[in-house]
């Protein structure tokens, strides 16, 4: 159970809490080079958060990408990496996901993978090779994942990660669509009565490295000058119990896992927990792949769209497959009248994601809502109810 204490209590303790979490959280992410660094151990970091952590999550580049003039490498990306026919060829799909994190991606002790994002590895199998089922799923942490996927071990990496400048320009990766428009939150046992991160104050607070997280914590606490002593954990098999033991006082990711673990705490018996109301940061969540590869890339993105016009047109699972009605537009996205969509898509590559896997919400409600999360009043629904699902026309 977690154990409470004062703010002065927490101060003091920090330097033990902390040494403990470094032996769970030494990792030597190379996307992350402030993992390693901001340890309390051998500083008081809960004086001075915000100085010793690196702005980006990633090195950064010696002069700032915008001043760099384009070079001969930009100039000559091809169109066509090949990977769009490996894969045909391969006839599987190799989707990098969490296998932690309920909601979206857990995988089971029959090794069956379910979850949000995992249904969006199903939608990319589903569009490019006409068959959701033809994925094999690899499951990656926070500090895996983009070298997996630059390193060509995943084809697309799916799994709650969040779209930011340094990562599209520095790390070699391409963020397509955004599936899921999250936020940062913070969580802490109801007992302690916390509401806002202000009484957070001296604070041990866990997070994972390689995030976003452990960089919004740092830049966020520091602007208000709110002292924390930063936990960090390269897993949430690691976090959870250092939580649950009352290593930390608060737990800070973005807020839809945060829902999930409250949840899944809640129901294992652990005492109630309360999510903070304030979101701290963007998180857009959604697929990306590697840089170098434009028709992988168009490929692997109007897939994804193709849920969230599916949407749009009130098409959904059971009754896509039998469109009866006239609408151009839809007879478009089904494939009728000749459209051919280029790429090598099926004109059906719609009707087939759609029906194996489902349209958005059908994905959403499957997956989301069980976390006591709503597609109503959220960024996550179609901009004709006021949300940011907009997919381009399929004409
Ligand atoms: N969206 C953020 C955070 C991603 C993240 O790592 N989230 C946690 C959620 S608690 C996670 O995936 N945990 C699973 C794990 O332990 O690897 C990012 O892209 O950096």
């Amino acid at each position: 159970m977690i154990s409470l204490g004062s703010t002065k209590r927490w101060r003091f303790a920090a330097g033990a809490a902390v040494a403990l979490a470094l032996v769970a959280g030494a990792c030597s992410g190379d996307d992350d080079d402030s993992a390693s660094e901001d340890t309390a151990a051998d500083e008081p970091a809960a004086e001075e958060p915000a100085a010793e952590e690196p702005a980006g999550e990633e090195p950064a580049a010696e002069e700032p990408a915008a001043e760099e003039p384009a070079t001969d490498d930009t100039v000559e990306v091809t169109q066509d990496g090949g990977l769009l026919d490996a894969v045909r060829e391969r006839d599987l799909l190799r989707c990098g996901v969490n296998n932690e994190l309920p909601g979206f991606g857990v995988v089971d002790s029959a090794g069956v993978y379910s979850g949000f994002d995992v249904e969006y590895c199903q939608v990319v199998a589903a569009g490019i090779l006409g068959d959701s089922t033809k994925v094999e799923y690899i499951p990656l942490s926070s500090e895996a994942r983009f070298t997996a996927l630059t390193s060509g071990e995943v084809d697309v990496l799916i799994r709650n990660t969040t779209a930011t400048a340094t990562r599209d320009g520095e790390l070699g990766v391409n963020f397509l669509t955004t599936t899921f428009y999250d936020g940062q939150g913070v969580m802490v046992p109801a007992s302690t009565g916390f509401t806002t991160i202000e009484e957070l104050d001296g604070a041990n607070i866990c997070v994972l490295s390689g995030t976003t997280t452990e960089l919004n914590l740092a830049a966020v606490f520091g602007a208000r000058g709110i002292a924390f002593n930063p936990q960090k954990f390269e897993t949430d098999d690691l976090l959870r119990p250092a939580y649950e033991q009352g290593q930390c006082e608060a737990w800070t990711t973005d807020a839809s896992a945060l829902a999930a673990w409250k949840s899944t705490l809640e129901a294992e018996g652990a005492e109630e927990q309360f999510i903070m109301p304030e979101i701290i940061s963007k998180e857009p969540l959604g697929p990306l792949v590697a840089d170098g590869d434009t028709e992988w890339a168009q490929a692997v993105n109007w897939s994804v769209l193709a849920t969230i016009q599916a949407w749009e047109f009130e098409l959904d699972s059971t009754n896509i497959g039998s469109y009866a009605g006239e609408d151009p537009n839809i007879l478009n996205f089904i494939g009728t009248d000749g459209f051919d969509p280029g790429l090598g898509l099926s004109p059906t590559f719609a009707v087939d994601i759609v029906t194996q896997v489902g349209n958005y919400q059908e994905i959403f409600e499957r997956n989301i809502v069980p976390l006591g999360l709503t597609i109503e009043g959220s960024p996550n629904n179609l901009w004709t109810e006021g949300g940011l699902l907009y997919a381009p026309p399929y004409r």
